[in-house]
């Protein structure tokens, strides 16, 4: 088979890069290892920041989102049981929306499909080979046959246990990264949530996260071991806990639980996020604690970045944009790295912490809620910053 762009992964990045090169008229071929079925019920994220939101409508994938997408120009800080709320209406006149990413990838595959553009679900044995001439090789098995890709270049979309980042030679990459010592337990149930919008809990019992999908279905974490068993937590004890990290700020409806898992938490990223003619994007480079709902947002810009410089490679033969990629991305991807860690550490509760780190992330939260300084600054991160 050839193509010009080879992409490895139907995520939100493979998916959206997809879009954007068909769009200038770039042809490229998705391969992906599950089923449609399996990527297109997948729980994962479901914040998407202004700009995202709009580049989904402008891209003509956003119909459904404006439909079905919920609206939320503040989100609720709790403390102890006392919300303050973020207003990002008055702050930065931004706002983001609650729309499953699951849904975003149902409504990129049905546009995949009607451009015509080639998408191979369930593939096995991958593998990529090449990537320092100028016609890399993507090898995989499909529908009992092997099969091998020509292209001018491979998009590493394959998220954060994919096989395009180890494919890199050792020595290549910087790797940085952070373990926090918890977990999120989260719970999708058919009830409605405790306010329009969300409310991030902190409490002495550790953080909660009372966020949504539609009026009628709850989306809620609970901060909780990093090796915590869900078999430990059955329904009760999950509802308990979340009526009591409320703090009594809302009433919280309970409803049938519809899924129920436990997400460790880490911050990871590799430097560089290319490699001749590879290009990392999305969790197949970078991971945040998904405090800040950074994840899925950050693989959108990345392939925004990489759709312009493969569209300035075939149209004026530039290469700037190419070789720019990863230092362009990063800027990015360490200020959305550092908000995330900042969102976790002011909110969570650490295990060993002392009397004066709990006092300090008090004072952190009390200054947070009381000055419009510190809250523009977590408002005009928290709907994204605007792209380079
Ligand atoms: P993805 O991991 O989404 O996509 C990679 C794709 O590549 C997958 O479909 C995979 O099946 C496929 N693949 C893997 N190996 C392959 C191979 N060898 N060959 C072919 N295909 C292969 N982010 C938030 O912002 N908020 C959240 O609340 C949040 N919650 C999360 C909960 C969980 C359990 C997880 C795992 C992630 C969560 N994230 C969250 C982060 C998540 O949304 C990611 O940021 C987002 O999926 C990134 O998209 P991609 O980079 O496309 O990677
Ligand atoms: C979600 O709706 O899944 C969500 C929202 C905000 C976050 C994390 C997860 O910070």
């Amino acid at each position: 088979m050839r193509t010009q762009v080879g992409i490895v992964g139907a995520g939100p990045a493979g998916l959206m890069l997809a879009r954007l090169l068909h769009l200038q008229g770039i042809e490229s071929i998705i391969i992906e290892n599950r089923s449609r079925d399996y990527i297109e019920n997948r729980i994962r994220a479901g914040l998407i920041e202004h700009w995202a939101a709009d580049l989904l409508s402008d891209l003509g994938v956003g119909g459904r989102l404006q439909r079905e997408g919920m609206l939320h120009w503040g989100i609720n800080i709790g403390i102890n049981g006392d919300l303050h709320r973020i207003d990002f209406k008055a702050l930065v006149n931004k706002r983001v929306t609650i729309y499953g990413q699951q849904e975003v990838v149902k409504d990129l595959v049905e546009r995949r499909i009607t451009d015509g553009g080639e998408l191979l679900f369930e593939v096995s044995d991958v593998s990529i080979h090449d990537l320092t001439g100028k016609q890399p090789k993507i090898r995989f098995s499909h529908e009992g046959r092997q099969q091998e890709i020509s292209c001018d270049f491979i998009a590493g979309c394959d998220g954060f246990h994919g096989i395009c980042r180890p494919s890199i030679p050792d020595g290549v990459l910087s790797v940085f990264e952070r373990d926090y010592p918890f977990g999120w337990l989260g719970i999708l149930s058919e009830s409605p949530p405790p306010d329009h919008d969300l409310i991030y809990s902190y409490t002495d019992r550790g953080f909660a996260l009372y966020t949504m999908r539609s009026p009628t279905l709850a989306r809620l974490y609970l901060q909780c071991d990093h090796d915590e068993d869900i078999e430990d937590w059955p329904d009760h004890r999950i509802w308990d806990e979340l009526h009591k990290r409320l703090g009594g700020a809302r009433k919280l409806q309970e409803g049938k639980m519809l899924q129920k898992g436990v997400t460790p938490m880490r911050s990871f990223v590799v430097e560089p996020m290319q490699h001749g003619r590879l290009f990392l994007a999305g969790d197949s480079a970078h991971i945040v604690p998904p405090t800040g709902a950074k994840g899925m947002n950050l693989a959108f810009a990345d392939v925004m970045m990489l759709s312009r410089a493969v569209g300035a490679f075939y149209k004026d033969r530039r290469n700037d944009l190419l070789e720019a990629y990863s230092v362009t991305c990063l800027r990015r991807v360490w200020k959305a790295q550092r908000f995330s860690w900042w969102m976790t550490q002011i909110m969570h509760r650490f295990p060993h912490e002392t009397a004066f780190d709990r006092r300090r992330q008090l004072s952190d939260l009390d200054y947070l809620t009381s000055s419009k300084a510190a809250a523009t600054s977590l408002a005009e991160q928290y709907v994204g910053l605007p792209l380079d």
